[in-house]
């Protein structure tokens, strides 16, 4: 396909300012030994807030072409707002995309769709990407109803985004049993949901939204069973947790995409 893959490391609540700074030195290194292609594959990472600056100043210094964003975002752009990071604030630290509606989100804090909707358009509106992350529980896969759940949580975010709004979206299947477990998803099964949802936005956008928004796969990816998965025609690439947290497994996933 015309997408260029991705290969997106969130690392969650791990590495202070230092440990990212010496991983991401040893990342870009590893990469360039390696004669990685990067025009060929983007290539993202997800530090806390409190690494991102130290992360721009590397990126910046060194010229490196690895690109960063945050793990979530306000829906307000400033203020009275305790805690909380604005969108702007994120792109001015020169991230390019921030990750909306991960699992973990959607469970430890109040982030429900009403909220995801509008870290969306704070990230759009900031000149940024969103990666939407939508995926069953076990609860609707044992019902078999994992796909219109799945489908449904695209649905209900983008729906009142325009085409071009929506051509910016990435969109990652996240099956939340996969996340963490070690028990990742058959890379058929990550194939059924990326083409369910560029069907859905075919039917809901214009079809250059369908074939331009890049579908991402997470759960449990590691070196070993990356290559299958990426080898699926709507599987654009991964985001990754475990993995993303040793540097010769990310690189290796960055080799095969
Ligand atoms: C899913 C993924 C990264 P892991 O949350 O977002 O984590 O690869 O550890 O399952």
């Amino acid at each position: 396909s015309a997408r260029v893959p991705m290969v997106a490391g969130n690392w969650k609540m791990n590495f202070d300012h230092l440990e990212a700074t010496s991983f991401v030195e040893r990342f870009a290194k590893n990469l360039k030994s390696k004669r990685f292609d990067f025009p060929k594959c983007e290539v993202a990472l997800f530090p806390t807030f409190t690494s991102l600056r130290s992360v721009q100043v590397l990126v910046d210094a060194d010229n490196l072409k690895i690109r960063y964003g945050a793990q979530t975002v306000s829906v307000t752009s400033q203020g009275a707002f305790t805690g909380d990071v604005s969108a702007d604030m994120l792109a001015r630290l020169g991230c390019s995309y921030v990750i909306v509606g991960h699992s973990e989100r959607r469970k430890y804090h109040p982030e429900d769709d009403a909220n995801i909707v509008d870290q969306v358009r704070a990230v759009l509106a900031a000149g940024m990407q969103p990666i939407l992350c939508v995926g069953e529980s076990l609860e609707e896969r044992r019902k078999g109803i994992e796909l219109d759940f799945a489908v449904g949580q695209v649905h209900d975010v983008t729906r009142d985004l325009s085409d071009e709004e929506a051509a910016k979206l990435i969109i990652a299947y996240e099956p939340v049993w996969a996340i963490g477990t070690g028990m990742v998803a058959t890379p058929q099964s990550a194939q059924d949901a990326a083409e369910a949802f560029r069907a859905h936005l075919s039917q809901t956008f214009d079809e250059h939204v369908a074939q331009t928004v890049r579908v991402l796969y997470g759960g449990s990816v590691t070196s070993k069973n990356a290559v299958e998965l990426i080898s699926e025609p709507d599987v654009d690439g991964f985001l990754i947790g475990g993995a993303a947290l040793d540097v010769d497994e990310l690189t290796k996933i960055c080799m095969l995409t």
